[in-house]
């Protein structure tokens, strides 16, 4: 599964890219200046079964740090978008081919009203990031929209002359895009569109199928970046009040965190409400640049945003569930006496079986029951997973 980073230009993508996946990549305060996406692996962070168990684990697929596990996911970076990006302008071809391969996007807005439309630096305080947030709404109904309509005649001509089924040309028409079907007949039940008589649908029809199917396929969240900067907060709360999932940010103030760490200045682990400064004779400016991201971004938001948008993204608009699967459910171990070596993330709602499944087709086929290791229980096929859950799969030809 994938997470786009993406919004108009100059409002942090590539910072929050960097601060996420450490990774160098340009950033500059001007627009256009990612061309190419950036593609890399950013960590989920939960706290590590370990702890609940009092264990010292061996990770293999992931990383245990301080008893937090830093699990990795796929990230991209897009380009910036501008208005009419639908129709090509801009860079608009090379963002929306890479919108087409993400499940959930991370929408980043400058929250400071600093950037106009085109990403243009303003004053800060003059641009309503209101608008912002209608517009990417827009732009990607719009590409949907033209994507949908290109071939809607032929559509029709299926539907009246081969007696296909409208939902289902849609699902072969759009699975390039992630759009599955219960995104398609939730879509036209919302609208309470009648599929039966989509020859009589208008322009206006498929527009806001576009709009429903863009907002069931590419579930969104808001990072509200440059919390650091005056405005951002009351922008933020408004956009919350509208019910807009919103998350206040500063990409930049994480960033400079943890490059502070890498380099041994600091102690900071991600996420986290405070830092320990570790060299004492760091710079006039490189103290002052730590006051600040202390005193106008962790004493007032609890962090810098970075990793709860990264774990939002993934655990809530996703919807999936941490699992560890082991050998044996005494010592928490895998064949090789690795102590909860791998955490797997799978869909909320994942049954002991279809794990199975997800581990090894053997294991699936061949499966009896499974152990939840924190109680010793028995779990049949059907029972649904927890998150967090420590589990073994036993089955008839054991092998794990
Ligand atoms: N004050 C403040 N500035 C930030 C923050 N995050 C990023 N910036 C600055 O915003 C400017 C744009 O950052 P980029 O990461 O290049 O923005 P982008 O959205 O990737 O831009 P394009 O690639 O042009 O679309 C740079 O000057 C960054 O230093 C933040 O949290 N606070
Ligand atoms: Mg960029």
């Amino acid at each position: 599964m994938q997470v786009g980073i993406v919004g108009k230009p100059n409002v942090g993508k590539s910072t929050f890219f960097s601060a996420a996946t450490m990774k160098i990549v340009d950033i500059a305060n001007y627009p256009f200046t990612t061309i190419k996406p950036n593609h890399g692996i950013g960590h989920l962070k939960i706290r590590c079964a370990c702890r609940s168990f009092d264990v010292t684990d061996n990770p293999g697929n992931s990383i245990c740090l301080n008893g937090d596990r830093l699990i990795p996911v796929e990230i991209i970076d897009c380009a910036g978008l501008v208005p009419g990006a639908w129709q090509g302008r801009g860079l608009g071809n090379q963002f929306l081919d890479e919108i087409r391969k993400a499940d959930a996007l991370i929408h980043v807005i400058d929250a400071s009203g600093g950037t106009d439309l085109e990403g243009r630096q303003v004053k800060i305080g003059t641009h309503d990031p209101l608008e912002d947030v209608k517009f990417l709404e827009h732009e990607l109904t719009m590409w949907l929209y033209q994507i949908i309509s290109r071939d809607w005649p032929k559509t029709i001509r299926r539907i009246e002359m081969l007696k296909e089924n409208l939902i289902d040309i849609l699902e072969e028409r759009l699975s390039g895009l992630l759009i599955k079907k219960p995104h398609i007949l939730s879509a036209v039940k919302n609208l309470e569109l009648n599929t039966s008589s989509a020859g009589g649908w208008k322009e206006d029809d498929l527009i806001r199928l576009a709009g429903e199917l863009i907002k069931a396929s590419k579930p969104l969240i808001i990072a509200a970046n440059k919390m650091d900067l005056p405005y951002s907060e009351e922008n933020a709360k408004m956009l919350r009040e509208m019910g807009y999932q919103v998350v206040p940010c500063s990409a930049e103030a994480e960033l400079t965190l943890r490059r502070a760490h890498d380099k041994g200045f600091i102690d900071y682990n991600v996420g986290e409400s405070t830092f320990n400064a570790l060299k004492t004779d760091l710079t006039e400016d490189q103290r002052k640049v730590l006051e600040i991201i202390r005193n106008r971004v962790l004493f007032k938001f609890s962090s810098t945003g970075v990793q709860e948008v990264m774990n939002k993204a993934f655990f809530q608009l996703l919807k999936l569930i941490a699992v560890y699967p082991v050998e044996d459910a005494e010592h928490l171990s895998d064949h090789k006496g690795r102590i909860l070596p791998d955490v797997f993330l799978v869909p909320d709602g994942t049954t002991a079986r279809q794990f199975a499944y997800i581990i090894h087709t053997d294991l699936g086929e061949s499966f009896l029951y499974a152990i939840d290791a924190h109680d010793k229980k028995r779990i049949g096929e059907e029972h649904p997973l927890k998150n967090g859950a420590v589990i073994k799969i036993v089955a008839t030809k054991a092998r794990m």
